[in-house]
């Protein structure tokens, strides 16, 4: 493409070194060119759209896949600004989506996030996009503009007269620069209504129109974060009936948090702080979660239903079956650890714990029979927490007590350095058989486990501990368990989950899943968990034949395939139907397979379809085998 020179400053190529910055290296921007990178995309155009929400200026966001794979999100805002801007002297709007900034817009008082992946701006969007068409109502006129590839191809346009305002940008993400460009509804719908419920009376709408009939949903909660916990909820029994909920604004910025607790074992809490999910915690989960222990302590002391000789309730015992949200939203986040999901500011720890600490010793003495039952289920828990401690310390005794300490079944890997090998979970004998047979013996290691694996979801740690396929997972990796759990005791950086391309493999998948949620959370944090990648079809023309891992790469290859030519499809229902050999070209040799590593937020999908599958509705069943009785990619996100 050729630019005027009139029209080009040296300002301007700056602007358009910094994009091919992103282009170059695009992963330094979004994260990954992979599916996750691609749907970061539209995250990152719908946060825009959001601060205007928070700001207050905006209540509507309509994002709609197009049927030529691009995807437009409209807002109804104040608009980008399309005045000049003052040092660049080109438009605003050009500006926001040309130049590489640091993200948040131009001190407008406002919360922005500033954190991790969001916030990097619309102008990487543009970047990472063929074409991006953006208008805008503003002034009172609808204005427009064209970009390619992040470059200008057409200048700021003047069009029809508006009394209305806001933000139209459609894109189209660079085939050359994603692995894949096809966007998975349920991922964006998972994201578009926890942003909804994040931001009360919202309405964010998401319309597929890549097929016939266009699917459409609406997200609009005017219980906000409350609602959020319902859904949450939906498929579990309560122990409180009402969602405790309060709110508070101040200094520090504005607090939200709402709770219920459930007769599940587990804490299904969740942390926020400007809409970003913080799944490493931080400052404000703190004092969250010292608020609630205490509260709840002194509650049960001073009402005498734990007695003077009684040990406290440990912040496990009072948060086990806890669903709870907390939302904070404040001026200058700052986001640390590893994945930049854990909030640093040290203001919050204070702020959120008396927050909590008066609402909660409110809620519980206004509520005496909600508060006995919540406590009733601490105490439960902190019994069996005792129980499973002994359980755990008898299993211990017995290994040294000379029986073998790794499973039997487990088919070892002859080396020892942990960095360099894996463990494959494989669903079956027989598969396990393939698996053994086919693996490099000097770094891959075989589990073979038979049939479901416990619920852990439905199931309490003492019955956790004592079953035998989990028993044989956890000490196959050497890291302990729950509070004992050592990341430096980890015997393999990879454990592989290998199932069958079925329904029954997808459930399968996700209970393992659901058991590392759990139970070993820091493995999935670490990057330790993958999920095997077996092919579904193998597509053959004469002698030559090639391995297809998806439904629509097989439709591809037949489209490709020249007319009259011969062909043969064969269809992989298990792995126990390829030989040894093709296992491991196709699936475990790693310089020819693909793995697909667990993040968190995939973890946290699994535990939220076991929990879905385990409910007494037929509906999210159904769903289920529909969705994912061919898709082995389900979890890649
Ligand atoms: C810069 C300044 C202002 C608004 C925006 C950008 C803005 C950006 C996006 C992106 C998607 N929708 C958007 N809506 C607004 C403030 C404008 C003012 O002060 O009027």
């Amino acid at each position: 493409m050729t630019q005027s020179k009139s029209t080009y400053s040296g300002k301007d190529i700056k602007v358009l070194e910094g994009l091919e910055a992103v282009r170059k290296r695009p992963g330094m921007y979004i994260g990954s060119t992979g599916p996750r990178g691609l749907h970061h995309l539209v995250y990152e155009i719908v946060d825009n759209s959001v601060d205007e929400a928070l700001a207050g200026y905006c209540s509507a966001i309509e994002v709609v896949l197009k049927a030529d794979g691009s995807v437009e999100v409209t807002d109804n805002g104040r608009g980008i600004p399309v005045d000049r801007h003052p040092k660049l002297r080109i438009p605003t709007v050009e500006v926001v989506l040309t130049v590489l900034h640091a993200g948040g817009k131009f001190g407008d008082g406002g919360y922005k996030v500033s954190g991790g992946l969001h916030g990097v701006g619309s102008s990487v969007v543009n970047a990472l996009s063929t074409t991006m068409e953006v208008e805008i109502k503003r002034d009172g006129f609808v204005w427009s503009m064209d970009f390619e590839r992040g470059k200008r191809t057409a200048a700021l346009k003047k069009g029809a007269k508006t009394k209305a305002t806001g933000t139209k940008i459609r894109f189209m993400p660079d085939a050359e620069i994603f692995e894949t460009v096809n966007f998975d509804f349920e991922t964006l719908e998972t994201r578009l209504r926890e942003m909804a419920f994040l931001n009360r009376n919202l309405k964010i709408t998401l319309t597929d129109e890549r097929q016939v009939e266009p699917r459409r949903e609406e997200f609009k909660y005017a219980g906000g974060i409350k609602d959020f916990v319902k859904h949450l909820n939906r498929n579990k029994e309560n122990v409180n009936a009402k969602v405790i909920y309060f709110e508070q604004d101040g200094d520090a910025g504005e607090v939200e948090v709402a709770l219920q607790w459930t007769t599940s074992y587990s804490d299904s809490s969740l942390a926020f702080a400007n809409n970003i999910n913080t799944h490493e915690g931080g400052t404000h989960l703190d004092g969250f979660k010292n608020a609630l222990t205490r509260t709840i302590n002194d509650y049960a002391r001073r009402n005498n239903i734990l007695k003077e000789k009684d040990k406290n309730l440990s912040g496990d015992d009072v948060r086990e079956g806890l669903t709870a949200v907390l939302s904070v939203k404040l001026h200058d986040p700052q986001f640390e650890g590893q994945t930049k999901t854990k909030l640093g500011n040290p203001e919050m720890r204070g702020f959120v714990q008396q927050i909590v600490s008066a609402g909660l010793a409110e809620f519980l003495e206004e509520n005496p029979g909600p508060a006995r039952k919540i406590i009733n289920k601490a105490t439960a828990a902190a019994k069996a927490r005792e129980a499973a401690r002994n359980a755990r310390e008898m299993s211990r005794r017995d290994n040294m007590l000379g029986s073998s300490t790794l499973p039997g079944k487990l088919a070892d890997c002859s080396l020892q350095d942990a960095a360099l090998t894996e463990i494959y979970f494989v669903e079956g004998d027989s598969a396990g058989g393939s698996a053994k047979q086919a693996r490099d013996r000097s770094f891959q290691a075989i589990l073979p486990l038979r049939g479901k694996i416990l619920n852990v979801e439905r199931a309490g740690q003492s019955k956790a501990y004592s079953s035998k396929e989990l028993q044989a997972m956890i000490t196959a990796m050497g890291t302990g368990v729950g509070e004992d759990f050592d990341l430096e005791k980890v015997r393999y950086h990879k454990a592989i989950i290998m199932t069958d391309a079925d329904v029954d493999g997808a459930h399968i998948r996700i209970l393992i899943l659901t058991f590392f949620y759990r139970y070993m959370r820091e493995m999935i944090e670490a990057g330790y968990v993958y999920i095997a990648q077996p092919p579904l079809y193998k597509f053959s023309v004469g002698r030559k034949s090639e391995y297809l891992y998806s439904d629509e790469d097989l439709a591809k290859k037949i489209a490709s395939t020249p007319e009259g030519t011969k062909y043969n499809i064969q269809r992989y229902k298990g792995l126990g139907e390829m030989n040894p050999d093709q296992l491991w070209e196709t699936t475990m040799d790693p310089k020819k397979r693909t793995l697909l590593q667990v993040s968190i937020e995939e973890a946290m999908l699994a535990e939220q379809t076991v929990t879905d599958l385990m409910g007494d509705q037929v509906e999210p069943r159904k769903e289920f085998i529909q969705n994912h009785a061919k898709d082995v990619r389900f979890l890649d996100i």
